[in-house]
């Protein structure tokens, strides 16, 4: 008989290579040594610390699917989405700020930039040296991002933009700013535009005052009327499709990093009932405590096995956008149940903030509404097997 390892029921670790075990222990042991020890206090204060993009760069965090040539580490898909696992066992903003800088920002420049964009831009970014953000939602635009109205004009020698940005990532410690805007010069299609801190016209004011996703700046990105030269255009990709294909990205590493959340959480929660005894036995030893314990044990294991299968298969080049929408919305929403019963499960000292899982709690809210709502991955989905879109 096979032998049952109660916090790897399925044996995810027999199913990765030497190197991917590798990089995700590289990853482990940064978190839990330079983050886990900042988080609380980081969280309590609302600041985020720059110097956590050089110390991830340094590490070969950021942007780790990238070549080698452009400073990424040339790593699989697989190898992405562990260390988002890791980096969100600590923090949701953590691993956001890593995924934006991957995912949304060195991503399009290495699939949709120019080869002198790549060079200038890649390198810097890999090491942390510079901090990225991704511009798509608009005050008046998330769900709906076609419905934008961020411009780009043409000028003599480029382009002028015009426009807002809201709820964006880094934005106001960023000196890199990916942006997408219709572009009148292109039918009116959505361009993409790198804009570097500084410029004339550009600035990037923070949103205070959020209760979920502390540790992670938020801001709004405003044009007015941004000059750049034909040389900010990102030349190989037009439309919805652009901003996607990073989503798409970005979006499977969030499937993954929401497991660590969770597996904090239901972690937390074992020992949380070894320890702590009502009527004179451990609140572990109530067949209530082990019915949750096992629900958190089985949609960990399972999301963890979807999240593998699609890391697979994106590293074959064969995962279909669906697959992603299907566990981003699934493994967000069991693990927002999951830090919600773990809250529980520690009674008042659950809302502490020394026992943390109140914070990946009111994290992962933010997690379930960024990168594509809980619902609209629903309508995806639906869409997928009715042939019917029900979004108007
Ligand atoms: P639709 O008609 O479906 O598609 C328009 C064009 O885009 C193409 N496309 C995709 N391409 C690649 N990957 C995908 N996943 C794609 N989905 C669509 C599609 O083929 C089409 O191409 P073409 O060539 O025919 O024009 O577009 P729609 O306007 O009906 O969109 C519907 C909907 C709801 C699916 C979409 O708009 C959506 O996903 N909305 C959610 C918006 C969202 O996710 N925003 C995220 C902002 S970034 C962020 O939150 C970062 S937080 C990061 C952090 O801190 O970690
Ligand atoms: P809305 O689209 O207005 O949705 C409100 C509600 O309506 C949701 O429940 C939604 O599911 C529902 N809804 C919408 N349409 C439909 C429909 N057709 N049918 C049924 N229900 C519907 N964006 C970026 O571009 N870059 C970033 O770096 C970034 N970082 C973020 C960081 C944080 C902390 C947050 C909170 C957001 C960030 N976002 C970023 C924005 C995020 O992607 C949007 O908030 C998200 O896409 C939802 O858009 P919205 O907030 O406008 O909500």
């Amino acid at each position: 008989l096979g032998k049952f390892i109660w916090d790897d029921a399925l044996r995810l670790e027999s199913q990765l290579t030497e190197d991917e075990r590798m990089l995700r222990d590289a990853a482990r042991a940064y978190a839990q040594d330079k983050l886990q020890s900042r988080v609380i206090d980081a969280y309590a204060e609302e600041s985020t610390d720059p110097a956590i993009f050089r110390e991830m760069g340094e590490m070969g965090l950021l942007g780790a699917t990238i070549p080698e040539e452009y400073g990424g580490l040339g790593a699989g898909y697989v190898s992405y989405g562990l260390i988002a696992r890791e980096i969100e066992r600590v923090d949701s903003g953590y691993r956001s700020m890593m995924s934006v800088q991957s995912s949304l920002v060195m991503y399009p420049i290495y699939a949709y930039g120019s080869e002198e964009q790549r060079r200038k831009y890649l390198p810097k970014l890999s090491t942390g040296e510079w901090i990225g953000c991704f511009g798509l939602t608009e005050p008046d635009a998330g769900s709906d991002p076609a419905g934008m109205k961020t411009r780009a004009e043409k000028t003599a020698t480029g382009y002028r933009l015009i426009g807002s940005k809201m709820w964006i990532t880094n934005s106001p410690i960023a000196d890199v700013f990916v942006v997408w805007a219709k572009s009148e010069a292109h039918g009116g299609k959505i361009r993409g535009f790198v804009l570097e801190k500084g410029m004339k016209g550009l600035s990037a004011p923070k949103i205070g005052n959020k209760l979920s996703l502390r540790a992670s700046i938020t801001g709004e990105i405003v044009m007015e009327g941004v000059e750049v030269g034909e040389d900010a255009l990102l030349p190989h990709v037009e439309g919805l499709k652009g901003p996607f294909g990073c989503l798409n990205r970005a979006r499977y590493g969030i499937a993954w990093g929401v497991l660590g959340s969770a597996e904090f959480c239901w972690h937390a929660a074992r020992q949380y009932g070894l320890d702590r005894k009502q009527f004179d036995k451990p609140l572990a030893q109530t067949q209530l405590f082990q019915k949750k314990l096992a629900d958190m044990q089985t949609e960990i294991t399972l999301g963890l096995q979807a999240a593998l299968q699609v890391g697979r298969l994106m590293d074959a080049a064969d995962a279909a956008p669906e697959m992603i929408s299907l566990i981003k919305r699934n493994n967000c929403g069991k693990a927002l149940d999951i830090a919600r019963m773990s809250r529980d499960m520690h009674g008042g000292n659950g809302i502490s903030g020394e026992f943390q899982v109140i914070r990946h709690m009111v994290n992962l809210e933010t997690v379930n509404t960024y990168e594509g709502t809980h619902d609209v991955h629903a309508l995806i989905l639906g869409r997928a097997q009715t042939g019917l879109q029900a979004f108007f």
